[in-house]
């Protein structure tokens, strides 16, 4: 399995925080002037911070990175003492695929997130830049949270799970908002991958419901970044994925 080292280190720190919650940092700010930029960036930090006693991990995507620069992925490392994985849905060419890899793993990024659809060749690239790096971790998305996954993922899902036994990834994401069908993404790939789960919280599913059924890792954004105190809502979620 490609991402072992990435799936050892995720484990360990959800033991250390008792936590299986990895917070989606996705708030932005469209900043004006290089004062309203340096304020954002360090909102973040502090939120990054406050947050990581009650986390397994971060996540980030384009929102921070356009708002910000990739380099800024150090500074939320160096702070919140967490891996990070970058949700970047990579779906090229192979070619261009182990070009993003490249950059996310020279960043610090500890595992991707990438696209199944666009076929074997284009995720081999990815395992092969993950491998470069040390067995950085490689996840692909089976079938996503949002209404509109029913239209091309959900016919497509038994044959993307496929290509994540195939390719021997480091885990899946599967929606929080479909329990069924994470039921039976976790039947289909085994134990041994990881499936992290989106959709607790601001999408409406509950917080655990995608731990009892087979996910290891529930990702939660809005519900901890937009709470008034996010540490307070990180707690909060930690709780109750650590119970079930
Ligand atoms: P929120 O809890 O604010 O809804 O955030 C969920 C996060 O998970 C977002 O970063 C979103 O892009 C991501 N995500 C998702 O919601 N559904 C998927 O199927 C796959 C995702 O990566």
């Amino acid at each position: 399995m490609i991402g072992e080292n990435f799936k050892e280190l995720i484990n360990k720190t959800a033991k250390r925080h008792r936590s299986r919650v990895i917070l989606a940092l996705d708030k932005i700010r469209i900043a004006k002037t290089l004062e309203e930029k340096e304020k954002y960036k360090q909102e973040i930090l502090d939120i990054a911070k406050e947050t990581s006693p009650y986390l397994a991990a971060i996540k980030i995507g384009y929102p921070l990175v356009l708002a910000t620069d990739l380099s800024f992925v150090t500074e939320i490392k160096i702070v919140s003492n967490l891996p990070i994985i970058g949700d970047f849905k990579i779906a090229d060419i192979g070619y261009t695929n182990s070009l993003i890899a490249e950059l996310a793993f020279s960043s610090g990024i500890d595992a991707v997130i990438a696209h199944g659809f666009v076929g074997k060749d284009s995720v081999d690239a990815i395992i092969e830049t993950a491998k470069k790096f040390g067995d950085k971790g490689v996840f692909l998305l089976p079938l996503m949270s949002h209404p509109g996954a029913k239209m091309f993922m959900k016919p497509l899902m038994r044959e993307l799970v496929e290509l994540c036994i195939i390719e021997d990834v480091t885990g899946v994401i599967a929606p929080a908002t479909r329990l069924d069908d994470l039921k039976r993404i976790r039947e289909l790939i085994g134990e041994e991958q990881l499936i992290l789960a989106p959709g607790v919280g601001a999408q409406g599913a509950q917080p655990g419901s995608a731990i009892k059924e087979g996910a290891n890792f529930e990702i939660i954004g809005r519900a901890i970044y937009n709470a008034e105190t996010p540490s307070k809502a990180a707690k909060f979620f930690a709780e109750k994925t650590w119970r079930v």
